[in-house]
This record gives structure tokens, sequence and C-alpha cells, in this order.
């Protein structure tokens, strides 16, 4: 394992303002980002806007605004879109900066030195929508396999030998079987590949929102090879990208034409790609003609950050395709947040409060139960190695496991307080209270600590209610040498995960 890790969301198109499903890539990035560095590792997280081609330029031209002073606006609200979620992104990249012009340019260059780019003419079909040619055997009564418009095409341009990689692909995927994920995915692209590729056409000549053609700028770039080279424009010494997460729509363009531009450029390939699935909203499409488009600040402002993060995260199998409805949030919300750990802390944090001095209690260690053992074993780790549990499942996205696990801690925490019920050791054995609510509080520490990528503001209000300070807060913390110190003193204690009322959903 290296200690440096790179993560990128696709770079969303400026022709529309976020929605549910653009927060949805950046958060499970955003959490995987938090995650690897919780564990220690150097992390750069990407993100930012593909700015150029014919449907930002349609759209733009639809505004009756200039195409510069339209993407400025559009993208700005990706920005806030970042700011409202608490992305920790280190970097955000506009295609029409001048460093990623630079870059795509260099990029052809490369492809150009390889012998891989040949001038001819396209005859086909396109569609803009999805910025991507169509067979004509792939077009489903008359329109791209997507539902998208397509419309015929017949102009000079300059071509990628993308035939040529078809067996270098599929030697690469053999070699590296956990290269696409989930593994439905792969299945998918090794058979579209296996097809054999055709040659792609990668310059277009009948608009102008682009990147010219280096020695030909009568030719605008193909905003798709201009568009991938961002991860690299922008990787800043962190090439090759770890992971690039996408939805599965964009699956072909990162696992086909990326890993063979990059070979053909002689440049190192990314680590792994990630199709994740597709939202729904109430059972339907979300689109703007139902009117039905989940906009992310309606739903932080609605439900809370930590809890929108957490719902996208943990209602459906990372993969699958997942269905957005207010009751599913709304359950959820109360069943995992609100009645297991939220219960968990009010019910610890008010009995510190009021029968500890507002401080972390003392524990008999001398007389310490079986059960006492087997909530620690549950929630600290021993050894620093093994202290980020889920490492691996987290670089497979299986965060709906990951969080089941703390979830299921909560759960066994609250089952022994209520087995061990302070509130009558508090008559009968007080000494005995105090040490099960000092388990009690260590086992929200380990919690909260592995909560973090997850629900940041939360699981920072549980640590600091239990004085954690910042710096021992990673997961090389979790073992019992970080335990929390009896007779630390503690802030007034504050609920967090309240429950909803019914008419919240
Ligand atoms: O494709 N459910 O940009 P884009 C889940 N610019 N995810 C969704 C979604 C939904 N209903 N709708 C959108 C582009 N997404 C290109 C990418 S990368 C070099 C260029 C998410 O604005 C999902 O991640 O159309 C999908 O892949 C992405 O937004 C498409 O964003």
């Amino acid at each position: 394992m290296t200690n440096r890790y790179y993560i990128t969301t696709p770079i969303y198109y400026v022709n529309d303002k976020p929605h549910l499903g653009h927060a949805y890539t950046s958060v499970a990035c955003d959490a995987i980002a938090r995650y690897m560095r919780l564990d220690g590792r150097e992390v750069k997280f990407l993100t930012g806007t593909d700015e150029h081609g014919q449907k930002v330029e349609k759209s733009a031209k639809n505004a009756g605004i200039p195409p510069q002073a339209f993407v400025d606006e559009v993208s700005e609200h990706f920005r806030e879109m970042g700011q409202v979620l608490q992305l920790t992104n280190d970097d955000f990249i506009r295609t029409t900066e001048v460093r990623h012009r630079d870059a795509a340019q260099a990029m052809w260059k490369r492809l150009e030195a390889a012998g891989d780019i040949y001038l001819g003419s396209y005859a086909g079909w396109y569609a803009t929508r999805d910025e991507a040619f169509y067979q004509e055997s792939e077009l489903v009564d008359g329109k791209a396999p997507t539902g998208a418009e397509v419309e015929w095409v017949e102009e000079p341009s300059y071509f990628f030998r993308l035939s040529k990689y078809t067996q270098p692909l599929l030697d690469f995927y053999a070699a590296n079987p956990d290269f696409i994920l989930p593994e439905s995915r792969r299945n998918e692209v090794l058979s579209f590949v296996k097809g054999g590729l055709k040659d792609l056409s990668i310059s277009r000549t009948t608009f102008e929102w682009g990147v010219p053609v280096p020695g030909d700028s009568k030719h605008i770039m193909y905003v798709w090879l201009d568009a991938l080279t961002n991860y690299f424009t922008a990787s800043d010494g962190f090439w090759p990208a770890d992971l690039h997460m996408v939805g599965k729509d964009i699956l072909r363009f990162h696992a086909v034409y990326w890993p063979a531009f990059l070979m053909s450029a002689k440049m190192e390939l990314p680590k792994r790609i990630f199709a994740h699935g597709w939202w729904t909203i109430e059972g339907e499409k979300m689109s703007k003609s139902i009117g039905n488009v989940v906009a992310p600040a309606h739903l932080v402002e609605k439900y809370g950050l930590d809890q929108t993060r957490y719902f996208l995260l943990r209602e459906v199998p990372f993969g699958s395709d997942g269905n957005f409805s207010r009751r599913a949030m709304f359950d959820r919300i109360n069943a995992d947040l609100a009645n297991n750990i939220g219960n968990l802390a009010q019910r610890t944090l008010s009995m510190l409060a009021k029968n500890c001095g507002e401080a972390v209690p003392m524990r008999d260690d001398s007389k310490l139960l079986e059960q006492d053992k087997v909530l620690m074993d549950l929630v600290q780790v021993t050894d620093v190695e093994g202290a980020a549990k889920a490492r691996d499942q987290m670089e497979r996205c299986k965060f709906a496991e990951v969080i089941g696990a703390v979830l299921s801690m909560a759960s066994a925490a609250n089952e022994y307080i209520d087995r061990e019920a302070p509130w009558t050791l508090k008559k009968t054995d007080p000494a005995r209270m105090h040490t099960v609510l000092y388990h009690l509080a260590e086992a929200i520490r380990c919690i909260a600590i592995m909560l973090q990528p997850f629900t940041p503001d939360a699981a920072s209000k549980l640590l600091d209610q239990l004085a954690v300070p910042q710096d021992r807060r990673m997961f090389c913390h979790l073992t019992p040498e970080f335990a929390l110190v009896p007779g630390t003193a503690l802030p007034k204690p504050e609920g967090v995960f309240p429950r909803l009322m019914a008419d919240a959903a």
C-alpha cells in the first residue's frame, strides 16, 4: 500500500444546476477521501466541471449568454454544492482553465506522436445530450440506447486508432480483475470490447466551444478526450489515480476510451473505475419536465447534512440503483441515526453529566466483567495496522457494509446499557455505575471516530462532547492507548441526530 491516495469525481457538465445525482457521486468520494485521511494517507480528492462541447454551447445559446459567462456562472453552482455538502476536495478543476487547455493539447500531441491519430471524415449518428457517437446498430427506435435524440453528422474529423487497443485492453482487464467494479459492470465492458472496437472520431468542425486541435484550429477536440484528461491535468504528482468514481452512464468512456488514450500516450493507467447505480425520485426518472429534480441544498436544509449524506450512502448497496423517497429517508434517519446512535449518545452523555460530575468516570479495573471486555473488543482495535478495520471494503466502495458494522457496534452498546441499567446501579452500586458509564463513553468515542467519514458534523460533535483532542481522532487512535482518561472534564451535552417528526417526511 502506498501512502498516497488519489480519488476523482466525474467533472460535471455545466449545462444545468447540480442535483441529487451529482451530490451522490461527490458525497461517496468525499467519504472515501475522509476515510483515507483518517487512515493516515496523503489524499488528493479532485472534482470540477466539464465546460466545453456542443451541449454546453447549446445551453449557453438558449440562455442568451456568451459561453464563457455562462460556464462561469453554472460552474459556481457546483462549487456551492461542494460547500453545502462540506466536500473536502483539494482542488476544483474547470476545463476552461489554461492549465487544462495546455494539458489537453499535450495529450493530443502524445497520441499523435504514437501514430494513433489520422485525418478522415465522420458520417454517423451523434447524441449531443450524451456527447457520444453511436453506431446505426445501437439505435433503439431511432434514438440512442440512453433515450437521447441523435442527429446525423457528416464532417471532416480526426480519428484515434481505438481498434488497435482492443486486445491490449482485454489483456489489461484480464491482468487486473478489480480494475472495473462492480463485477456486473465489468462484464458489460468486457463484452463490449470483445465485440471489437472501431476507431473513434476525436474532433469536430461544426461548432467552436472547445479546445482547438494543435496545428489545425479548424478542429475542436472531442469533448470526452478533453474532459477525461482533466484527471491528469490536476494530478499534481499523484498520478495514477487510485479511483475514478463514475455513474454507470459514463463507464464506457472511463473504462475503455480513457485507458486506451493512456496506453497510447504511454502513461500509467488508473487503478480502479467504480460505476455506481442510478437514482430515481419517488419511482420516477429525475427530469426537469416532470419537475422532480431534487436540489442537494434543499435536502440538507430539510433533513440536515449528515442525515442526507448518511441516507445516500446507506440506503442502497453501492453499485445498485436507488430510489429516493421522503418516506425512506425519514425511516432511515429515525431508525439508524435517531433511535440507535442518537439514543445511545443521549442516554450516556446525560448520565455522565448528571452523575459523574461532568467528567469521564472512574473505572474499577479490578472488577471488570466479561461483558465490559466484549464491548471493548468490539469497538477498539488492538494493533494500529488493523486500525482501519474496513480499509479493503472502503477501497471497494462497500459503504453500506462499512456503516452497517459501525451501527451494529452502536446496537451492541445499546444492549449493554439496557442490560447493565446504570440508572438502577446508581442506587445499588455506584462504583459499578461509573465503570459501566466509562465503557459506554469509550464505545461512543470509537463509534464517533469511525462515523467521521459519513456523518462528519455529528461525529465531531460527539468527540467534542467527550473532550477528545483534535489530534486524536484518527483510526490509529482507536487503540486502548488512546482511550478516554478518567477525570477529564466534559462540556455540556447536546443532542445529535434528533428524531424526525412525521410531518417532516
Ligand atoms: O457525464 N443517479 O457529466 P454529467 C446517480 N461531464 N448519479 C447521477 C445521476 C442519477 N440520477 N445523475 C447524474 C458527465 N449522476 C461528463 C463527465 S468526466 C471526465 C465527464 C452523476 O453532469 C453520475 O456520477 O452528466 C454521473 O456519471 C454524472 O453525474 C454525470 O454527470
